[in-house]
């Protein structure tokens, strides 16, 4: 009888690298090839520009390839338990962690009966190489790029996005995996935050950095990155203005905006009444929305409205209020936002949103309520959870640190155990 080898692949194109493993595992058996799901595809590689059974098709079609399975989880549990494969086959890439722990997790499955790994040396040739970049630069284009959040919100429980406010904060999010455990996972969207890009520029949270300036931060974040971005538009500014600003972000291949219900000169919110704030009327901001609703071109772009009312200390009542007129005028989303603790008051509006409308994507950002897990937003509603500016955060006392140490000790020895190497440094950037 002939001996059953498995291979799995995660890929849109069949490219002379998968052929070759093809061809060597038709050597040990009858070759059934795993497609990934594209759920697991997205925490594990990057979002498939095919669907699942766009990509089932195409590996049917291989020549040598007796079947195809459909893997639902990156780790090899359940596909060995199903088809107990005397061989897995699979390209000897195990370089990053994630890879490590894919090795790690077939080895056990496999020793527990015999069965054996056989590692194809990884082929790196032009070819391959050339087409993984015109896959990459695909999900980068305008179009892809900007329906790529509404997609997302169906494929995964909830969609965790990472603030960004250049283009090196894009490619950590870009391209962070990390393995624990069982899963492999990463961030699948991007925000253009506020507060973190004034910040950035030096200057403080109140709509003065430009649309122009904050365009430019977007761009260098598009430039070398392929997930898709939610911007932070603050107020979204006079409503004759908002409308260009739709039209141009949806040009650029943004794919929402959120926009808040203040209006004057705005703050930053996590202040909350210790200063001077006003929340717009909500026929005001619903005209708002209804404006820029009017003016996108395409479906996907989405205009998400933010919701003040618990940060200015307005009431349950008021906040979903708000948030059923503002869906009614067209928005795509709600963001819910609170300066406390715990995040009891955003699970009760988001419950009492989700009693009569179980459609309208609800966006938050637990940056006080920072002990509530996707999973807890994710059973209460949420769509999509913002981490705004953990990044930033992050940067700041680090560069500050550096400063101070070497002011402090008159040179630059002391800090250099602290830092990345300069071996490091300088290959960070990948060359075209
Ligand atoms: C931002 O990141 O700029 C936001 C979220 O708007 S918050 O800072 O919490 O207001
Ligand atoms: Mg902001």
């Amino acid at each position: 009888m002939s001996k059953k080898v498995y291979t799995c692949f995660c890929t849109d194109v069949i490219h002379e690298g998968h052929l070759n493993i093809i061809r060597e595992a038709e050597k040990l058996g009858d070759v059934t090839v795993g497609v990934l799901t594209d759920s697991e595809m997205i925490r594990y590689n990057r979002f498939p520009l095919k669907t699942t059974e766009e990509r089932v098709e195409m590996c049917r079609e291989i020549p040598g390839v007796k079947s195809v399975y459909i893997q639902n989880t990156i780790m090899y549990d359940q596909v060995v338990k199903e088809l107990n494969p005397d061989y897995i086959v699979h390209g000897d890439n195990w370089s990053d962690e994630s890879m490590k722990a894919i090795k790690r997790n077939i080895l056990e499955l496999l020793n527990k009966y015999g069965g054996k790994l056989v590692e194809i040396p990884y082929t790196y040739s032009p070819e391959v190489e050339k087409t993984d970049r015109q896959t990459r630069q695909k999900l980068a284009m305008p179009e892809l790029r900007r329906a790529r959040l509404k997609k997302l919100m169906r494929l995964v429980p909830i969609v965790k996005v990472c603030e960004v406010h250049s283009g090196l904060t894009g490619l950590i999010v870009e391209k962070t995996v990390v393995a624990d455990g069982e899963a492999i996972d990463q961030f699948e969207a991007m925000w253009i935050s506020s507060l973190c890009d004034s910040t950035d520029k030096g200057k403080p949270d109140i709509e003065l950095v430009d649309l122009t300036s904050r365009f430019r931060t977007i761009n260098d974040v598009m430039e070398v990155t392929t997930k898709p971005i939610i911007f932070d538009g603050d107020t979204g500014g006079l409503t004759e203005h908002f409308v260009y600003t739709v039209r141009s972000l949806e040009r650029m291949g943004v794919s929402a905006i959120i926009i808040e219900d203040k209006t004057g000169l705005k703050k930053n919110s996590l202040f909350g009444t210790e200063v001077q704030q006003t929340q717009d009327s909500i026929e005001n901001f619903c005209e708002k929305i209804s404006a820029g609703k009017k003016a996108q071109l395409s479906d996907d772009f989405m205009i998400i409205a933010r919701i003040e009312s618990l940060i200015l200390e307005q009431g349950m009542e008021d906040a979903l209020k708000r948030a059923h007129a503002y869906v009614e005028a067209g928005a795509d989303g709600i963001m819910i936002h609170s300066r406390r603790k715990e995040p009891d008051e955003i699970l009760l509006f988001c419950d009492s949103f989700r009693e009569t409308d179980k459609e309208t994507p609800i966006v938050v950002v637990p940056s006080s309520f920072n002990t509530v897990t996707e999973k807890e937003l994710s059973d209460h509603g949420v769509n999509i959870v913002i981490y705004a500016n953990q990044l930033l955060r992050a940067a700041y006392p680090a560069m500050e640190n550096a400063a101070k140490s070497i002011l402090l000790h008159h040179r630059a020895h002391e800090i250099d155990r602290s830092l990345m190497s300069i071996k490091e440094i300088i290959t960070l950037i990948d060359e075209f």
